[in-house]
């Protein structure tokens, strides 16, 4: 219930009265966490055989979506995906009810699912989850949830929606928690695809992975400075002040990159995109920017 003179769940923050539909690995994790801190937690699964552990734990079972959402005001959706949350909430009567949905979707499908929440009577805020279920419940692990849409619906949460893991509102577009969510995701994705060649040019060498390692940690983190520095040069529009490693020598050295690849046997179809990205940035206009940095990929990837 929402106590309406406050905008609060009843209950102490210790003691909020939540709804979660979904009980896979993430969902799980989380109605662990909540159960745990003395929250009165209902839950539903699709295949109700997962529901056992937090029952066990002190969680109510509903026996559908629709009695679970009827159970309390703040219902928070982990599902596998945009349409396993069309297909749960299909014909649920919504009005009134705080929808906190932390299943990973698209910027789109997130902002089409606020609207469609909205259009039933619903508040809605969108999370994407910056961690695994290990990592849930386990604040040193500094895993945390982005999370965009209605602040007055996080305002009244955020002490429940904190238990499990650190909480950042990133705005009222509730795309944005999507948008936050896959940019870091895609970033990473880069890094092991970069570490995966990595290996794999050692692969047939007398040099142990276990020996390359540290070596890779080591650098990886030494070249973090590009993060800051390209938003630096993306705000400003300055590509080539204070460069000291330039596009045009770059692209000299992602010869001998592809060369080495060819070289130890490994195929170059993780870093040979990239490479091809400098090329045309450099080729486009090799007076203006033979003298930048790389951050001028970002302006080719842009269609
Ligand atoms: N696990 C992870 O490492 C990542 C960390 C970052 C965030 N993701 C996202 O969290 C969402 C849930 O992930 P999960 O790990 O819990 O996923 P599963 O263990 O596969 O559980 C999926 C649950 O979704 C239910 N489900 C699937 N389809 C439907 C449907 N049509 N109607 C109702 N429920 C559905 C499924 O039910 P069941 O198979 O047990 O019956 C599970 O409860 C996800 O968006 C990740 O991207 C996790």
């Amino acid at each position: 219930m929402t106590d309406t003179t406050t905008g609060t769940h009843t209950g102490t923050a210790a003691q909020t009265s939540l709804t979660l539909l979904g009980l896979g690995d993430m969902g799980t994790a989380l109605a662990r966490t909540w159960l745990a801190a003395g929250h009165s937690l209902t839950v539903w699964n699709r295949t109700p055989a997962k529901a056992a552990a937090p029952a066990s734990e002190g969680a109510s079972v509903a026996p559908s979506a629709a009695a679970a959402v009827a159970a309390n005001d703040l219902v928070v959706l982990c599902l596998l995906d945009d349409a396993s949350v069309g297909s749960a909430l299909d014909g649920i009567d919504l009005a009134g009810k705080d929808l906190v949905n932390l299943t990973t979707g698209t910027p789109a499908e997130a902002r089409a699912r606020a609207a469609w929440a909205e259009e039933r009577g619903a508040r809605y805020l969108d999370g994407g989850i910056m961690a695994t279920p290990t990592m849930i419940g386990v604040p040193e692990a500094g895993g945390y949830v982005f999370y965009s849409g209605s602040h007055a619906l996080f305002e009244t949460c955020r002490a429940v929606l904190e238990v499990p893991a650190g909480a950042r509102f990133v705005g009222g577009n509730p795309g944005h928690a999507a948008l936050h969510d896959v940019a870091l995701l895609s970033a990473m994705w880069g890094m092991f695809a970069g570490i995966s060649h990595a290996y794999a040019l050692i692969a047939d060498e007398d040099i142990a992975p276990k020996d390359l390692a540290p070596l890779l940690s080591e650098w990886l983190g030494a070249m973090n400075f590009f993060v800051g520095n390209a938003a630096e040069r993306l705000t400003s529009g300055d590509f080539t002040s204070g460069v000291v490693s330039n596009l045009a020598m770059q692209v000299v050295g992602s010869g001998t990159m592809l060369r080495t690849a060819d070289e130890q046997g490994v195929s170059t179809e993780l870093v040979a995109p990239y490479v091809d990205l400098l090329r045309r940035r450099l080729a486009a206009d090799p007076a203006a920017h033979g003298g930048e940095d790389t951050t001028g990929a970002v302006l080719l990837l842009k269609r």
